[in-house]
């Protein structure tokens, strides 16, 4: 095992990566940008390093600096989290040539999953059903043709793409030539690449993900799927796990096709296998997420199985601590996703100094954070600041757990996703699990100039911190009282009477 890892990241992920590093008994550095001095993960590793300004490209994108840096502190191993450097195979190279352990993939794995096409062609060679479409980059004429065989409405895609930068929905030929110029012209500023393939269009999909760990020498498990489908601008913002589509036959067989994809694209480590599933439950494969993403949390809930130390294991050469029969699925977990965002003003960023935080706790609750009281949230990086996940015997449960970890979750000084998360929690779409990808923009746009109630604000926990931050407590019922109404216990009964659904 490592004596000593490097964790190349910030906030949350890099607070989480190195609580693994102490439970396995690793000795911990990390690094750190001009305006992160005082941040929380280099509170929590054992060595922090300067690597430079605060933009990102010159310290957390820097790989010179933070190989230079793995050397000096001494560490056999770097985890580079997600974002930043995860998915970069250049920085995966540059490790290998210096002697350093990359903790993810090896970089030809990666290499051949950012192409989309590559990873189409791998994954139909797996026997993986794939979206109908093309498996080559096409020029403008051939998209053309192609997209006449495939049949409208298709979705142009780029190849260097993923996460929806460079997709584009074309109804019709007549809009085909300026969506292809459009989608070269997104897809060469953001990879520097602007080739396109095709796919048929699946109408309202749900994002359905599977996690798998695979060691070195090729064994392989699948740790169930998450549900993804509530995302905005293709963010995800809530993650489940069990989907509530899923049936056990089903999981076997996406979890197998996810195994096959992955020893098909030589992979090892902790990834995902991302895949579209239509209103008929036909799942198909769409990507390769060869990472550790933000949602593993939700999975760890529900499997008991440390994702990350998996991961740091599997990177040592170890074998996994578990074959297939060991992973039983108990319960359901589900994620909310903290940003800095203003959900009442279009999601706006909304940096700035964290004035008082109270953070929820209790039964089935997990806070995976990268802010504290007084942290600042600076606007140079991605505004997650934390994670509320939550655990249930059902789903039932984890949606009540959910409301009531929200309801004591207060972060005051700057706006949050927090208010959004209530509404999702009581919106009778999401507790139907009767949703699919288009579920913020159809049901849950408007929260424009929306103010939050009273009453609501209550129930949002916010109550005590006004009290001294504030003038606002006086105004209100106290607490007791509104209690007895608040619309939690409505709808906790409304739920109930769905449990039979699930
Ligand atoms: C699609 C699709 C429909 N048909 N591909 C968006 C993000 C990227 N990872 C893939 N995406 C989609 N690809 C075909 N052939 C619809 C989406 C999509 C979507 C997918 C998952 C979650 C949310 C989404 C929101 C809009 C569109």
């Amino acid at each position: 095992m490592f004596r000593k890892i490097l964790v190349a990241n910030r906030s949350e992920i890099a607070v989480r990566i190195l609580r693994a590093c102490r439970e396995m008994g690793i000795t911990s550095a990390t690094v750190y940008s001009d305006v992160d001095r005082d941040a929380l993960h280099v509170r929590y590793a054992d060595e922090a390093y300067y690597v430079g300004p605060s933009p990102a490209r010159e310290s957390y994108l820097n790989i010179e600096r933070i190989i230079e840096t793995a050397k000096k502190a001494g560490c056999e191993a770097i985890h580079p989290g997600y974002g930043f450097l995860a998915e970069n195979a250049e920085f995966a190279a540059r490790c290998q040539e210096e002697g350093i352990v990359f903790i993810g993939p090896p970089k030809e794995a990666i290499v051949a999953m950012g192409s989309k096409t590559v990873a189409r062609r791998t994954a139909r060679a797996a026997g993986a059903p794939v979206i109908p479409g093309t498996l080559e980059p096409l020029s403008d004429e051939e998209i053309v043709t192609k997209a006449r065989e495939i049949g409208y409405p298709v979705m142009l895609k780029a190849v260097s793409g993923g996460g929806g930068k460079g997709m584009r929905l074309v109804e019709n030929e007549s809009e085909m030539a300026s969506a292809i110029r459009m989608a070269r012209s997104e897809a060469k500023s953001a990879f520097n690449d602007d080739s396109l393939y095709l796919e048929k269009y699946i109408e309202n999909p749900r994002h359905v993900e599977m996690q798998i760990l695979v060691d070195k020498e090729g064994r392989g498990v699948y740790l169930g799927e998450r549900e993804c489908s509530i995302q905005r601008r293709h963010q995800k913002v809530i993650e489940e796990s069990p989907s509530v589509l899923m049936t056990e036959g089903l999981r076997r067989e996406m979890g197998e096709v996810a195994l096959k994809v992955a020893r098909a694209a030589g992979y090892y480590s902790a990834g995902t296998v991302e895949f579209l599933m239509d209103a008929n439950r036909r799942f198909y494969f769409l990507e390769v997420n060869t990472r550790l993403q933000v949602e593993h949390p939700v999975t760890e809930m529900v499997t008991g199985v440390d994702i990350v130390k998996e991961m740091i294991r599997i990177a040592a050469g170890g074998d996994l601590s578990i074959s297939q029969d060991d992973v039983q699925m108990r319960g359901h977990a589900i994620e909310c996703r903290i940003y800095a965002e203003d959900p009442f003003n279009n999601f706006l960023p909304s940096p700035g100094t964290i004035i008082g935080m109270r953070l929820p706790d209790g039964p089935g609750v997990r806070v995976d954070r990268g802010v504290f009281e007084g942290a600042v949230v600076p606007m140079e990086y991605d505004p997650i600041i934390g994670k509320l996940i939550v655990w249930g015997r059902d789903r039932v449960e984890a949606v009540e757990r959910a409301r009531r970890a929200l309801s004591e979750f207060v972060i005051k000084g700057i706006k949050t996703t927090i208010p959004f998360h209530v509404r999702v929690m009581e919106n009778p779409l999401f507790l139907s699990g009767d949703f699919d990808t288009t579920f913020i923009d159809t049901v849950f746009k408007k929260m424009e100039g929306e103010r939050v109630p009273r009453l609501m604000d209550i129930a949002l926990g916010t109550v005590a911190v006004h009290k001294y931050l504030e003038d606002v407590a006086p105004k209100t019922a106290s607490p007791v009282q509104v209690h007895a109404e608040s619309p939690w216990r409505l709808y906790g009964r409304k739920l109930q009477l769905r449990t039979g659904l699930w």
